[in-house]
């Protein structure tokens, strides 16, 4: 027999429309969202979450990277809350629900405890964390790789972007520069309720994803250093063209990459050619290169080939490659109480779900640092994100924002 709360369910129309109305900020006009971090865009949406969050009477807490603590008190309030959160940073064509959704979620639970006028014991923390998506600031998910510790608050604050703005003018610039220490509190448990971003849950048609753990992700800057010279007279053999060079690790490392493994990865997402002028051969080129494995080995495989690969190109052209490493994000394993919190839950609500490794990178990975934590994941469109066709249905929104109330209550107690 279901008691009180675990008969307790969300309002899917209420999610789906502050959803859509959120979507409304940073709108681009192929239907996705460009609300990269810290803009003013990335304000608006902060603000328009605040007000939401002061309407069912929310205690609002900002640290020094400019996360924000919403926190719903339990009637045991010096018992480690039960956390929730994501973000709402976006890619610049990104979609309306990657980590928008996680958002959200949180807060329709938040509102739907409200509505009833359940009083958790442990209170309830909804997180917004800043610039978890790593397009406007290298690298990703730094507001809550400060917060766990990963970085130091002065490395998250000088972090620039491509203008040199860095994250300490940009918080203080939108309003978002808290007072409080970015630095973990104890916590009872978290959750993070997010779309796949692949294509598995929707192929297999079903709901729910029990998200395991995350993959590891390394990112590096990769420069192709030639000689400008003009692309009239010049002839072939006597360039020492970066672009050729680039094409030829490109091709070599992406097909090592696919014949390693299935689950291998290996992205070149942002390519820059300097002076970058058609008739001049360039004197730079600059890649932002993202790998990645759910296998420590295998992603350290893919890793030491790119530096033997870049060795050899280098001997072979004649065009000096330098590889630096930006970012090292291991593979990391959830809590097994909290995977198996978030199965219950989705087995409790008759929810077809499967166990599954997250190809992307998440909030919850350095969540997972300081805290037991397991995320939800619900299918979208095509397993189409950081595009701005990005869609889901609001069923299964609804469903996985059911999955993390029960979840989350399980923790919490009532
Ligand atoms: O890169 C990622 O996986 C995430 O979108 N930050
Ligand atoms: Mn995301
Ligand atoms: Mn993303
Ligand atoms: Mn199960």
């Amino acid at each position: 027999m279901e008691n009180t709360a675990q008969s307790l369910r969300i309002d899917g129309a209420r999610l789906w429309a502050s959803l859509m109305e959120m979507a409304r900020i940073g709108a681009t006009p192929a239907g996705g969202c460009n609300r990269q971090a810290l803009t003013d865009e990335d304000k608006q949406g902060r603000d328009l979450f605040l007000q939401w969050c002061r309407e069912i009477g929310c205690e609002v807490r900002i640290d020094r990277m400019g996360n924000i603590f919403v926190r719903r008190a339990g009637s045991e309030p010096d018992a480690p809350p039960v956390v929730t959160g994501s973000h709402l940073d976006t890619q610049p064509t990104g979609g309306k629900f990657d980590g928008v959704y996680g958002v959200l979620a949180g807060l329709e639970v938040l509102r739907t405890l409200e509505d009833q006028g359940v009083r958790t014991r442990a209170s309830l923390e909804l997180v917004v964390w800043t610039n978890e998506e790593g397009a406007r600031f290298s690298p990703a998910m730094i507001g809550s790789g400060v917060w766990a510790g990963e970085f130091s608050l002065e490395y998250g604050h000088g972090r620039a972007d491509k203008s040199g703005a860095t994250i300490g003018e940009e918080l203080r610039r939108i309003g978002y520069l808290g007072e409080e220490p970015a630095e973990p509190k104890p916590i009872a448990a978290a959750f993070e309720v997010h779309i796949e971003q692949g294509p598995i849950l929707e192929k297999k048609n079903e709901v729910i994803g029990v998200v395991t753990g995350v993959q590891g992700i390394r990112w590096y800057d990769v420069t192709f250093h030639g000689t400008p010279c003009h692309a009239g007279p010049t002839p072939m053999a006597d360039r020492r063209d970066p672009v050729q060079a680039l094409a030829l690790l490109c091709e070599r490392l992406y097909s090592e990459v696919k014949a390693y493994s299935d689950d291998a990865r290996m992205t070149c997402g942002d390519l820059r050619a300097e002076p970058g002028s058609r008739n001049t051969v360039p004197e730079k080129v600059a890649l932002a290169l993202d790998l990645r494995h759910p296998q420590p080995e295998g992603l350290e495989h893919l890793h030491r080939t790119l530096y033997r690969m870049a060795d050899q190109v280098e001997e072979a052209t004649g065009v000096a490659i330098d590889v630096r490493e930006e970012w090292h994000s291991p593979p990391v394993v959830f809590d097994s109480q909290c995977i198996e919190a978030v199965d219950d839950a989705a087995k409790a609500l008759g929810c077809s779900h499967r166990k599954m490794v997250s190809g992307a990178g998440h909030d919850s990975v350095y969540v997972s640092r300081v805290a037991p934590v397991s995320m939800i994941f619900v299918p979208c469109a095509g397993g189409l994100s950081h595009n701005e066709a990005e869609s889901a249905e609001p069923d299964h929104l609804e469903a996985g924002c059911n999955v993390l109330l029960q979840a989350m209550l399980a923790r919490a107690g009532t």
